[in-house]
C-alpha cells in the first residue's frame, strides 16, 4: 500500500489534540534531553514522514519524528514532496516491494538505510516490530540533533539485553522513597493522579533512549497497589505509556493474599495462596494485557516474606511466576535479602555475603520467568563498592542489574556526581566464571549462560520537579537507557551526546561539561569515602551528609570497623568474613591480598593500620587527608568550570546550576572537614602537610562575643568546626561579633551555617556596624538539627580588613530554625 494523505494528516491531528487536551502541561519531555534546537547545520534529509503501518506504535514514530523535524529545522515547513522518511515493519517493506532487501531483523532491531535514486531521496526506518520502528525513529533524531550527518545514513541497532526497566519507588500517597525531585507524577492521596500527561511525557523519555518497562511502585510497602481500585488507576497510567512501547509493572508485597485477600495465611506454597495470585494476576491482565510483571522485595529491610514459613525466596517467586506465566509476565525477584539485625561484635558477621549466601544455593530452582535483581555492588549503591558476586554465581537463573539513578547514597542530586562510568565499570568486570571470560555485561543480557532473559533496572525516583530536581542529574537517566541498550558505549560518549542534545552543540560547551561529568564520581569518592570505605554518610538517617560512626555498632552492617588502630572491614578467607570467597578463583586471588587488591577497594576488603601503604608508597592515613582535599578543591573547580560557560548556554540554566555547584563547593568542605577530623583524632597521626585539624584563617561562633547565641555541641562532633555551634532561642535574633587580628588586606568571606528544616532564618553579615550582605536559609535540606546534613557555606564577599575591625553576623530565627552558626572564614584574596 502506498502512503496515503490520512496517514500523513491523522498524526498531525493526533499531535494537535494532545496539545489541545493538555494546554499547558508543565512538565515536558522537552525539559530533559528531547529538545531538537536548529543545530546550525542543515538537516540535509527529507521531512515528510510516512508510514507503512497503521499502529499506535509506527503512528508514534511518525509524530515524534515530525515533532522533531519541525523543531530542528527551526519551525520551517515539513516538505510536501516526492522524497521522505518512510516508516515500517519489515514486512511491511516485503508488502510494499517484494524485491525489497530489507534484512530481517530482531524484533527490538531496527535499521535505517538512505536510498537515493535520480528522482527521489528517501530514508527507511524499519523495524523488526512496531516498536523497534520507534526506537529507529528516535536514533534518527537523536542522531540530526548532534548535528550529525544521516543523508547518507546506514544504521543498524538492536538492544544487548531485553530487560530494560526503571523502577519508581512511589507510594501512593505521592511521595517518593528516596526521590530527590518532589512529588510522584503517577499517584498522590491514595490514588492515581488525574493528569497523566507528565507520565506520556516520561514514556517519551523512556522510549527515547530505548527503555521498555516501568515498575510503578515502591518496593516497600507495596501492598495497597492490587486492590482493585488501584488497579483501575494503574490501567490508565498503563495507557498513557502503551504508545511509547513502555510496559508497566507492579511491585508487590508478598502477603498481599493475606492483607488485601483476607487469607489466614500468604504461605507461598499454599494452594490457596497460589490460586489468589492466580486470580488477581488475570484481574490485572484484564484490565492491562500488556503488563509486564512484579517486582519483589522480601524478607528484607522489614518487608514480609516467606522465610516466615521456613520457604524460599524460590517458593515465593516460582508461585508469582506460575500466576503471571500463562499471560506473558515476569517476576524480578529482588536479591536485596539480608538481616539487618547482624551482630557487629561477630567477626564473621558479613551483610556483603547475603545475596550470595541466600540465592546461590537456589541456582537452577527458579521458573522460566523469574528474573533475579541484583544490586550493583553487595551492600546497598555505595560510592564505592566490589560487584556483587552474585552475578557469577547464577549461571541456570536469569539475571538483571539494578542500579540506581536517583543518588540516594551519592549526593542526592545536589551534588553533581555522573553516574556512568561506576555503571560501566561493572558492566565490564570480568567474573571469570569457570576460568573464561565473563564480563558482567553479557551474564546479565543472558548470553554467558545462554538465558532467555535478563538486563538493567535503574532506580529512576522521577517527579514532579523538573524530572530529577537538578538538571545535570538528567544525564544519568539517560545513561542508563544508552547503557542498557548498548553497554559498549563509552560513559564520555554518552556524556557527549546527552550534552548536546541537552545543552548545546558548541564545542566549547560539549568538551567543558564533559569534563565535569566525567570527574564528579571520582570528586565525590574522594571527598565522601576513599579506598572503598564506602559512603561515610548517615547510614541510620538521612543517608546524605557525613556521619562516619553512625555505620559502626549497629545491625545494619555497613561496618568498616575504624578504630585507633586501623581501618576496613577483613573480608578474606584466611583471616575474615570469607566473603571473598564467593568470587571466582580468578577473581577471589586478587581480593585476597591487600597486595594486590586495588587501592580503590582496599578497605572494602582489608583491615590495615593507617600506616598500610598504597601501591605508591602513600600511606592510608595520608590518602584519606589529601583525597578529601584534592576531592574539595575539585568541586570549586567544577564552580569554575561552570562560569566558564557563561554566555554559551541558556542562562536560566547558568544559574541554576551555578547556585548548585556552589552549594556542592561549599558541602564538599563540610564533608573534607568532618572525615579528616574524625580519622586524624581516631589514628592520632597527624596531616604530613598540615592541613587536618588546623583552620587558621576561622573565626569560630564559640569564640565570638555572643549577644543571644548559646554554644551547642553537635552531634556528630565532626560535622562542625571544633565540634560546637551556636544557636539564637532568642525571637528577635542574636549577634556574634568578632575583632580582627589578622593582617591588614583583602579577604574572600565564608560563612558556614545550618540551614534547618521548619523555617527560613536570616542572616546578615556586618562591618564595623554596617550590614554589607544578608541571605536567607530557605533550601530544601534533611533534618531539624544542626549538622553535617544541612551545615552550608555562603561565599560571595570579599572584604578589605585591617586590625580592629569588628566583624558581625546577626541570626534571625523562623520557627525551628535557630538560624545556627558554625564559623566565618576569612580566605586572603588571590590579587
Ligand atoms: C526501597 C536502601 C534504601 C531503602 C530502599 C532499599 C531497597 O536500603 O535506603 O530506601 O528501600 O535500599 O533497595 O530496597
Amino acid at each position: 500500500m502506498k502512503p496515503g494523505i490520512l496517514q500523513f494528516i491523522l498524526p498531525i491531528l493526533f499531535i494537535v489534540a494532545i496539545a489541545c487536551a493538555h494546554p499547558g502541561a508543565a512538565q515536558t519531555a522537552a525539559q530533559a534531553w528531547l529538545r531538537y534546537r536548529p543545530t546550525g547545520k542543515p538537516l540535509g534529509v527529507p521531512t515528510r514522514v510516512s508510514t507503512l503501518g497503521q499502529s499506535v506504535l509506527e503512528q508514534t514514530a511518525a509524530i515524534e519524528l515530525r515533532r522533531g523535524l519541525l523543531s530542528l529545522s527551526g519551525g520551517a515547513p515539513l516538505e510536501d514532496g516526492p522524497n521522505m522518511i518512510l516508516l515500517g515493519t519489515v514486512q511491511e517493506m516485503h508488502t510494499r516491494d517484494s524485491k525489497s532487501t530489507v534484512p530481517s531483523l530482531e524484533p527490538e532491531e531496527f535499521f535505517i538505510s538512505a536510498l537515493r535514486g535520480d528522482l527521489v531521496r528517501e530514508i527507511d526506518i524499519v523495524g523488526g516490530s512496531d516498536r523497534a520502528i520507534l526506537y529507529g525513529a528516535f536514533a534518527f533524531l537523536r542522531n540530526l540533533a548532534q548535528g550529525n550527518d544521516m543523508s547518507k545514513a546506514k544504521l543498524r541497532e538492536r538492544p544487548a539485553m531485553p530487560v530494560r526497566w526503571v523502577d519508581e519507588w512511589d507510594n501512593a500517597d505521592g511521595s517518593i522513597e528516596r526521590g530527590y525531585a518532589g512529588h510522584s507524577i503517577f499517584f498522590d492521596a491514595g490514588h492515581v493522579r488525574d493528569d497523566l500527561a507528565p507520565v506520556a511525557e516520561y514514556a517519551r523519555l523512556l522510549a527515547s533512549i530505548g527503555i521498555n518497562g516501568c515498575n510503578l511502585n515502591n518496593v516497600n510497602g507495596s501492598s495497597p497497589f492490587l486492590t482493585s481500585e488501584m488497579l483501575q488507576g494503574v490501567a490508565r497510567i498503563a495507557e498513557a505509556m502503551r504508545p511509547y512501547g513502555v510496559r508497566i509493572g507492579l511491585s508487590v508485597d508478598i502477603a498481599s493474599p493475606q492483607k488485601i485477600g483476607g487469607l489466614v495465611t500468604y504461605d507461598p506454597v499454599d494452594p490457596a495462596v497460589k490460586a489468589w495470585w492466580a486470580t488477581k494476576v488475570s484481574e490485572i491482565y484484564d484490565l492491562i494485557p500488556d503488563f509486564a510483571g512484579f517486582t519483589v522485595k522480601a524478607d528484607s529491610e522489614g518487608q514480609p516474606g516467606p522465610a516466615s514459613f521456613g520457604r524460599t525466596p524460590a517458593d515465593a517467586a516460582n508461585t508469582l511466576a506460575a500466576a503471571l506465566a500463562p499471560h506473558g509476565g515476569v517476576v524480578l525477584y529482588r536479591a536485596f535479602v539480608y538481616n539487618h539485625h547482624a551482630d557487629w561484635r561477630d567477626p564473621k558477621a558479613d551483610r556483603a555475603r547475603a545475596a550470595y549466601d541466600i540465592f546461590h544455593p537456589l541456582d537452577g530452582k527458579f521458573a522460566p520467568n523469574v528474573i533475579i535483581q541484583t544490586k550493583e555492588g553487595p551492600i546497598d549503591f555505595q560510592v564505592r563498592e566490589p560487584v556483587s558476586p552474585l552475578f557469577g554465581g547464577l549461571s541456570h537463573t536469569s539475571q538483571a542489574m539494578e542500579v540506581q539513578i536517583t543518588q540516594e547514597y551519592t549526593g542526592q542530586q545536589r551534588h553533581l556526581v555522573y553516574l556512568a562510568p561506576m555503571w560501566k565499570q561493572v558492566l565490564d568486570f570480568d567474573m571469570r566464571v569457570g576460568g573464561a571470560t565473563t564480563p558482567v555485561q553479557r551474564i546479565v543480557a543472558g548470553t554467558a549462560f545462554h538465558r532467555p532473559l535478563g538486563g538493567m533496572v535503574g532506580v529512576s525516583g522521577i517527579g514532579q520537579q523538573a524530572w530529577l530536581g537538578s538538571p545535570l542529574a538528567l544525564a544519568n537517566l539517560y545513561a542508563f537507557g544508552r547503557l542498557a541498550w548498548n553497554p559498549d558505549l563509552k560513559p564520555e560518549q554518552i556524556a557527549d551526546e546527552w550534552t548536546r542534545q541537552t545543552i548545546s552543540n558548541d564545542p566549547a560547551v560539549v568538551r567543558t561539561v564533559e569534563e565535569m561529568l566525567m570527574q564528579s564520581w571520582p570528586a565525590y569518592e574522594s571527598y565522601t569515602g576513599p579506598l572503598g570505605l564506602q559512603t561515610l554518610t548517615d547510614i541510620t538517617g538521612s543517608h546524605y551528609g557525613p556521619n562516619i560512626e553512625s555505620s559502626e555498632n549497629n545491625g545494619w552492617g555497613q561496618w568498616h570497623r575504624a578504630d585507633h588502630e586501623g581501618v576496613g572491614m577483613d573480608r578474606t578467607v584466611s583471616s575474615g568474613t570469607g566473603y571473598v570467597s564467593q568470587y571466582s578463583p580468578d577473581v577471589a586471588r586478587i581480593y585476597e591480598s591487600a597486595a594486590t587488591t586495588p587501592d580503590d577497594l582496599l578497605l572494602f576488603f582489608h583491615h590495615v593500620p593507617y600506616t598500610f601503604e598504597l601501591h605508591d608508597g602513600k600511606t592510608v592515613i595520608q590518602y584519606i587527608y589529601d583525597s578529601h582535599y584534592q576531592g574539595a578543591a575539585q568541586a570549586a573547580q567544577f564552580v569554575d568550570d561552570w562560569e566558564s560557560l557563561k554566555g554559551r548556554i541558556d542562562p536560566e540554566l547558568y544559574a541554576d546550576m551555578l547556585g548548585r555547584l556552589q552549594y556542592q563547593a561549599g558541602h564538599a568542605i563540610v564533608w573534607r572537614d568532618a572525615v579528616v577530623q574524625y580519622f586524624l583524632k581516631l589514628s592520632g597521626i597527624p596531616d604530613e602537610r598540615g592541613r587536618a585539624g588546623h583552620y587558621p584563617n576561622r573565626l569560630e561562633a564559640e569564640d565570638a562575643r555572643l549577644t543571644g547565641y548559646k554554644v551547642i555541641d553537635v552531634t556528630p562532633w565532626e560535622d562542625a568546626s571544633g565540634g560546637k555551634a551556636a544557636m539564637c532561642p532568642v525571637a528577635s535574633g542574636c549577634t556574634a561579633d568578632w575583632t580582627w587580628k589578622g593582617a591588614t588586606g583583602s579577604f574572600r568571606l565564608a560563612v558556614q551555617y545550618f540551614d534547618l528544616q521548619g523555617g527560613d532564618a536570616r542572616f546578615t553579615f556586618s562591618l564595623n556596624g554596617h550590614a554589607l550582605i544578608g541571605w536567607t536559609a530557605n533550601a530544601t535540606l534533611p533534618s531539624k538539627f544542626p549538622h553535617g546534613d544541612n551545615s552550608t557555606r555562603f561565599a560571595v564577599l570579599t572584604v578589605n580588613l585591617k586590625p580592629g575591625d569588628v566583624l558581625s553576623i546577626a541570626g534571625l530565627p523562623d520557627g525551628a530554625d535557630p538560624a545556627a552558626l558554625d564559623y566565618i572564614e576569612l580566605l586572603p584574596a588571590t590579587p
